[in-house]
């Protein structure tokens, strides 16, 4: 027998489809006979919003009635992904929604893609941000996911002709969206600019300008918890909606002026990963989303009272940093303490270092925010002037507790020209985590390392995780099917390490068996989609071999290409013959920051390495290169299932944790990486004789860089190399233009800051085992089960779970 836990609403599929009726007559205004796919979807998304609504203001009012202290996660992204099918999912009504809709006459498949994803995040950190919220509502834990309702989100990736990144600008909001709520009458006001001047011996800011900051309330269901809760996007609006003097001069443009400036600042996401601009705007971005979230947590927490008593603030809600960008939060809490409620210096610094916790989500130094002390003085001036006191006592404390001078210095938050967003984090809160055991110990041995050493109580690790609603109930029907059937109940969904359970399994062949048709069953499934969406031509007979993260040069895109075009070249002279090669379809996914020129010459040669290989004789069938552009949760929804072998092969110690290694996992694909963020994790629970590692440690990475790295030295040592940068160099890939990858050449040659070159010979090595173990089916595949039954760690369930252990000591609301 098997047991079925998930949800499922008592209302049946006629019902539901009356409900889409009633919300296209009543509040659409378009018959059943009108309607287009694109009004169902809107229809079918209000009809489960309403069914979601009662569980929404319960577990709001259980959060500020009861004594549970709510997570409040401040975060520049969310990378939600598409909406409908989850909240489908969560409220029990998939079964329902499917029958309605054919009984109204649709496919199920044009509604659904009717939902234009909202591509609030860049990568990686918004969509940990998303899957964070997702567990937190399962958990039945009360949260706030607070940030910015960008109208234009990550651009959209097109190629031209050459191969070429294009980036068309995302308009996500030009079409009826159902899930955002907006809710003027829940605004809140944030200043910028002006003056602080002395009133009576107490500072006061006058600012110079205001925008009007109102939510959007998207909710978030749990699954199976029954619990609902809020992700408040901020959207920027204009108090002065315009100026009647200048517009009647008919000067219409200046007289819309004001309002197009205030509107800017939620107009558009920044596409950079892990490479701050420093751009004023972007400062005025996270003040403004910071602001509002702060002044709205006190009105949540303290209802209708003028004087609250905000020395519990800390008890109502705990608020998580999502790297530095809310940072200036820091700050902020201590300014609307001190002078907006009158707190004296020392109080607000209790309650403020209570409130806060800083997860840090990288490595690199250059991804570490530092704004230059004039911006802040401009555009946040009491701010300055805070973070300055700050900084006096800091030295002081540091003074005190014997610290040198020298690395006082070296630890300033505030260095006169400078801020420096993630020492002020590490001070200002309470807890400082890393998101995977290696990018943890790296923090407290490098990066914040002089921290870790006066503060080590506050350094923790949370290693990331992934949302298996998404992620493979979702995602992966076909698997989780088969998952129930193995374990004899569906729990695993909101119980992830259950999944062990299907360790036994690996030995039964049948079972194996059904798990190798299920992976082909979803590769045949993608082939399909990528012609539909692509025109591409893949053959699901192949292997599928995934390479999908933004385009970084840390995260070593140009090892897998390089490593593609050995293998070609080797095809070419002869050197091996394309019948013994294991065919393989290589699939590239990414968008790289629209300035980042290397990443985009990579991009560029990706496509013309596909170009020029799809269209050989030579190696028709046997090796093949497809970049579909645009890469986004829902590709990563289609594509992940479909995968044999994921390449994690980013430099050892750069990649933080990485997510999309886990999903991998977790879907049952095998995985070839290096000993770097989570890969570390996953390759000891799923054993290292179910991983394909290969490389550098960071052990040895660094005594390469001590000695002097020349990655000149590696392409003279090896042919093979020499053949595929030789390759690039000599415009097989640009029609015999030389000077197209001249740039990136040159950098492989005498740079090379990644040591691509240098991991390039295991790399190669560790293919033939990997081929070797592929031409066996049956082993292949019981690895690849294996890799399933022990990824139950990585659910962001359980990662949520030890931050409410370690960091913010709070839990799920009582029922
Ligand atoms: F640089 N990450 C990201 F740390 O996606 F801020 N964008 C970013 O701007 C940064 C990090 C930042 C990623 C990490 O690169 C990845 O390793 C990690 O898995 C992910 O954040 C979630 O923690």
């Amino acid at each position: 027998m098997t047991e079925i836990t998930a949800p499922k609403s008592a209302i049946t599929a006629e019902q539901f489809a009356d409900e889409i009726r009633e919300q296209l007559k009543y509040t659409q205004g378009v018959t059943v006979e009108q309607a287009k796919p694109a009004d169902v979807y809107v229809a079918a998304s209000a009809a489960v919003r309403r069914h979601l609504m009662d569980s929404w203001f319960k577990t709001q009012a259980d959060m500020v009635n009861g004594n549970t202290k709510a997570v409040g996660y401040l975060s520049a992204e969310f990378l939600m992904g598409k909406q409908l099918r989850n909240a489908l999912l969560n409220a029990g009504l998939t079964e329902q929604f499917n029958a309605a809709v054919k009984e109204l006459g649709f496919s199920v498949q044009d509604v659904v893609n009717a939902e234009h994803e909202p591509g609030l995040g860049n990568g990686g950190l918004g969509r940990l941000a998303a899957c964070f919220i997702d567990s937190l509502a399962s958990l039945g834990v009360p949260a706030f996911g607070y940030g910015i309702q960008y109208k234009y989100g990550i651009f959209e990736q097109k190629f031209d002709e050459n191969g070429k990144q294009i980036e068309t600008p995302d308009y996500w909001l030009t079409n009826e969206e159902p899930w955002g709520h907006i809710d003027y009458n829940r605004d809140q006001k944030v200043s910028f600019g002006g003056e602080v001047v002395e009133e009576n011996g107490k500072k006061v800011w006058k600012p110079a300008w205001s925008v009007r900051a109102v939510p959007v309330d998207y909710m978030v269901p749990g699954y199976a918890s029954g619990r609902v809760n809020t992700l408040r996007l901020w959207t920027a609006k204009s108090y002065d909606e315009f100026d009647l003097l200048t517009f009647n001069k008919s000067e219409y443009l200046d007289a819309v002026k004001p309002q197009v400036e205030a509107e800017n600042i939620s107009k558009i996401l920044y596409p950079e990963d892990s490479t701050p601009q420093g751009k004023a705007l972007r400062l005025e971005q996270q003040y403004f989303f910071v602001s509002a979230s702060i002044h709205d947590a006190i009105r949540v927490f303290y209802p209708g009272q003028d004087k609250p008593d905000l020395t519990t603030f800390a008890d109502k809600i705990t608020f998580q940093l999502n790297d530095t960008h809310p940072v200036i939060g820091i700050p902020e809490l201590m300014r609307v303490l001190m002078d907006e409620y009158g707190y004296d210096w020392d109080t607000a610094w209790t309650v403020t270092n209570k409130t806060f916790n800083y997860t840090c989500h990288t490595l690199l130094p250059e991804a570490l925010e530092v704004w230059p002390s004039k911006l802040i003085g401009e555009l946040l001036p009491r701010h300055l002037e805070i973070i300055e006191k700050i900084q006096d006592q800091f030295a002081a404390e540091l003074k005190t507790k014997g610290v040198d001078e020298a690395t006082i210095k070296d630890m300033a938050i505030y260095t006169g020209d400078s801020v420096r967003m993630a020492y002020l984090a590490t001070y200002g809160g309470s807890h400082v985590n890393g998101v995977a055991e290696l990018h943890s110990q790296l923090l407290k041995d490098v990066t914040l390392k002089n921290f870790s050493d006066v503060y080590p109580d506050k350094f923790t690790n949370v290693t990331n995780g992934v949302t298996p609603r998404r992620f493979v109930k979702l995602a992966n029907p076909r698997l989780s099917d088969l998952i129930t059937e193995g374990l004899g109940t569906d729990k695993w969904v909101s119980d992830l390490e259950l999944l062990k359970g299907l360790e036994p399994l690996a030995a039964d062949d049948e079972f194996v068996k059904k798990f190798a048709a299920v992976k082909q069953a979803n590769k045949v499934d993608f082939a399909n989609y990528a012609k539909r969406e692509y025109g591409f031509d893949i053959d699901p007979n192949t292997m599928i071999n995934t390479m999908v993260k933004r385009l970084h040069e840390y995260k070593r895109q140009a090892l897998k290409i390089l490593a593609v075009i050995a293998r070609y070249a080797d095809i070419k002279s002869g050197k091996i013959s394309a019948d013994d090669i294991m065919p393989r379809t290589i699939v590239f996914g990414a968008k790289a920051a629209p300035g980042y020129y290397l990443a985009k010459q990579t991009i560029q040669l990706i496509n013309n390495v596909a170009r020029v290989i799809n269209n050989d004789p030579d190696v028709k069938g046997k090796l093949n290169v497809y970049f579909p552009w645009n890469y986004n949760v829902r590709l990563a929804q289609h594509l992940i299932p479909a995968t044999d072998l994921d390449e994690q092969i980013s430099q050892a110690g750069k990649e933080a944790s990485g997510t999309g290694n886990m999903k991998f996992a977790l879907n049952g694909a095998m995985t070839v990486g290096t000993l770097d963020g989570a890969n570390v994790e996953i390759r000891e629970r799923v054993g290292a004789e179910n991983f394909f590692l290969f490389g550098m440690t960071v052990d040895e990475v660094d005594a390469l860089y001590a000695e002097g790295y020349e990655p000149k030295k590696y392409y003279e040592a090896d042919p093979r190399l020499k053949a595929a940068i030789d390759m690039v160099a000599d415009g097989t890939f640009s029609n015999g233009d030389k000077t197209v990858y001249e740039d990136l050449v040159h950098d492989w040659l005498t740079k090379d800051w990644f040591m691509t070159l240098a991991d390039f010979g295991a790399y190669t090595a560790i293919q033939s085992e990997i081929e070797a173990l592929y031409a066996q089916p049956l082993e292949w595949n019981r690895k690849a089960l294996i890799n399933v039954a022990n990824s139950g760690y990585f659910s962001s369930d359980r990662s949520m779970e030890d931050y409410l252990e370690r960091i913010w000591k709070t839990g799920p609301l009582a029922d």
